[in-house]
């Protein structure tokens, strides 16, 4: 089983994470992870935040020699904007923001200690984790890669950004639609036979406990919603090479649970951010008077952001199918099983 866990808040002095299960042999070097990092701190509409940290990735352990050894893969990312002792007290919580129910559901007098954890800023410590799969991945020709696909109702490249600056003018914030694409996938990983080993729930869930995101969709996603059966079923043919073929892809490369060897596509839809420069009408968790909402430094829109995490999302799930599928101790044991198992069913 591969597993992670993440720790650290915003203005902490650093994100962790450690990753347990990946094999022994994986050659793996800081700069993939970094990578990630760098890719997830881009995009039009970050904050002032993305130019203060330069994320990178610190392999504390479970190296050595640059190879894996099996043991758990500790990662340390360092917060340059460490300052969380000064940082001040929110008491007018943020509408769509966890500050309200958090504070409710700890028993806080603050919400300072709410959003410190609650900030999209853990996501960095996700992509590490989504980066060594990546790696992984690579090793058996399998890519993750992702797509901003529309922002604020714009499709057009050119019309998203007018929508940012447009949000930037208001004091507001604009959401928007990604696309996740994996490439290479074998037809076999994930199962029917339990709820908790379906690929497609496994996927979905990884993406939606991104900050943000309210929706995920398989393949056509919504879209079966409109039209028959006979319209939207991808017809399956004979192919010389991979033995089987679709010449559509409704399905998203998933049918019952499993992956089905065509391109796995999802797309998720991400909420505007919550902190409003404008604020919205709020209560003052102290003096239970309406106030106006707390401000803090932001983001304008983070979808491209967030399609980069979704990546790592979807990259942690499938590294994790494979080895329960290959087994998990030694990364060559892993390829022979695959090059036998492909020769198998093409
Ligand atoms: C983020 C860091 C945060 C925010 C954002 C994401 O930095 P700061 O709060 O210091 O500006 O820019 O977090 C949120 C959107 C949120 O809701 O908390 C990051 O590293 O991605």
């Amino acid at each position: 089983m591969l597993r992670y866990l993440t720790a650290g808040e915003s203005h902490g002095q650093a994100l962790m994470a450690i990753l347990e299960g990946m094999p022994a042999g994986l050659k793996l070097h800081e700069q993939e992870i970094n990578y990630e990092l760098s890719r997830r701190q881009q995009g039009y509409g970050r904050g002032r935040r993305m130019q203060i940290e330069k994320d990178k990735g610190t392999i504390v352990c479970g190296l050595r020699k640059g190879l894996t050894i099996g043991s758990p893969i500790g990662i340390m990312i360092k917060n340059k904007d460490f300052r969380i002792e000064k940082m001040p007290g929110v008491f007018c919580p943020r509408p769509a923001h966890a500050d309200l129910t958090g504070v409710l559901k700890y028993g806080f007098k603050d919400a300072r200690d709410v959003l410190e954890r609650a900030s999209a800023r853990e996501t960095a410590a996700r992509v590490a984790v989504g980066s060594v799969a990546k790696v992984l991945l690579s090793e058996f020709k399998i890519n993750v890669r992702s797509k901003v696909m529309l922002i604020g109702g714009e499709v057009s490249p050119e019309k998203m950004r007018k929508k940012i600056d447009l949000a930037a003018a208001r004091k507001d914030t604009v959401g928007g639609i990604f696309e996740v694409i994996v490439s290479g996938v074998p037809a076999g990983l994930g199962s029917y036979v339990q709820q908790d080993r379906r690929l497609d729930a496994r996927l979905t869930q990884a993406i939606v406990s991104i900050p943000g995101i309210k929706a995920v969709g398989v393949g056509l996603g919504f879209g079966f919603a409109y039209r028959f059966g006979s319209q939207v079923h991808d017809a399956i043919y004979p192919s010389g090479k991979k033995g089987f073929c679709r010449r559509s892809n409704n399905a998203g490369g998933i049918e019952g649970g499993m992956s089905n060897g065509e391109e796995i596509i999802l797309h998720a839809c991400m909420k505007p951010i919550a902190t409003l420069l404008a604020p919205l009408a709020t209560v003052n968790i102290l003096t239970r008077k309406p106030a106006k909402a707390s401000t803090e430094r932001s983001d304008i829109c983070a979808v491209e952001s967030a399609a980069v995490v979704a990546e790592s999302a979807c990259a942690f799930v499938l590294a994790d199918c494979l080895l329960e599928k290959f087994g998990s101790d030694s990364l060559e044991d892993i390829k022979q099983g695959y090059r036998l198992y492909l020769k198998r069913i093409s």
